[in-house]
């Protein structure tokens, strides 16, 4: 399997399901919805959607009859973004290698796109396609999952924690709450969620859970790493940012090596717990891979 070529497709049927669920560009109010288009097409890889497509495959499952999951987790997923580039958070004028949407339209309508993006996943989530689901309290468990994975409890804790703790001593169990909250949560609800609407069994959405859970922790040691080493002009965003912000952040506690092996050791974790799917989870187990090389 060429992963290149498979994540190009994924990316491909994703954008096109955006595309056909965002409100038109002239739709009242316009600037808002531009916004919104803006932010979500601005190039994102979109990761979490095929995320949760390879999980559906893995328990055998027709990745398009979960498309309304791809673009609630991807909605969410920019709504976050575009918060944490906010002059109240990161201050950030440059994401997905363009400026960032405060900077292009303003504060306020930054603040609107991301809330309207939250809703709009609900939106996807209670739409007919997922009504004629063949099971409904499978559609109810997502609906629970991902609001949880988007709450006070998760993702928000996770950048609640990463604001209040910057510039300040942190544990070891500090920095593990925020990768786990603002970064992994999002990811491992994208595989779970999958299986549960593919009808997977509980002992594989249980195994898909633990994939994402391991591969979304990774992921971030990779993207604090990039912020270190990475090439600003291939992430399409500012770096050498954590230092200077003081983030609470694994290269930082550990050092960049300790950190390194600590991702290389949750890439693991994640490709074990899918090996019994055995070529089914070809793509998922390549996409581990993936993550320890990426440059953006
Ligand atoms: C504002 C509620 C709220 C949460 C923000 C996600 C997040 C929490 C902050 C964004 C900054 C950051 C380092 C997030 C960690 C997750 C992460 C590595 C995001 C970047 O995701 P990619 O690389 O981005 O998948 P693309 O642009 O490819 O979609």
């Amino acid at each position: 399997m060429d992963l290149d070529t498979y994540l190009a497709t994924g990316r491909g049927v994703v954008d096109e399901a955006l595309d056909r669920f965002l409100p038109q560009e002239d739709a009242r109010p316009a600037v808002l919805h531009r916004a919104m288009r803006y932010s979500v097409f601005a190039g994102g890889k979109r990761l979490r959607p095929i995320l949760a497509m390879a999980a559906v495959e893995a328990v055998g499952g027709d990745p398009r009859s979960i498309l309304p999951l791809a673009v609630a987790l991807e909605c969410i997923h920019t709504y976050s973004l575009i918060h944490d580039d906010l002059p109240a958070m990161d201050d950030d004028d440059l994401r997905r290698g363009k400026a960032t949407v405060h900077k292009v339209f303003d504060e306020a309508t930054a603040i609107l796109a991301g809330d309207a993006l939250l809703a709009l996943a609900f939106e996807a989530l209670s739409s007919p396609g997922m009504a004629r689901m063949r099971r409904p309290e499978r559609v109810i468990a997502v609906i629970g999952e991902l609001s949880a994975a988007s709450g006070s409890r998760q993702l928000v804790a996770g950048q609640m924690s990463d604001l209040l703790s910057e510039g300040k001593p942190v544990t070891r169990e500090d920095v593990e709450y925020i990768v786990w909250n603002k970064t992994a949560a999002l990811i491992r609800a994208a595989t779970k969620c999958g299986a549960l609407l593919a009808g997977g069994s509980l002992e594989e959405v249980a195994l898909l859970s633990r994939y994402g859970e391991n591969l979304g922790a990774a992921f971030q040691i990779k993207d604090d790493l990039l912020d270190l080493e990475g090439d600003a002009a291939k992430l399409g965003k500012a770096v050498r940012k954590d230092e200077k912000r003081g983030k609470a952040t694994f290269p930082r506690l550990l050092g960049r090596d300790e950190a390194r092996a600590l991702m290389a050791e949750l890439l693991q974790k994640a490709q074990d717990a899918v090996r019994s799917f055995g070529e089914r989870a070809e793509p998922l187990v390549m996409i581990g891979g993936y993550i320890l090389k990426r440059v953006n």
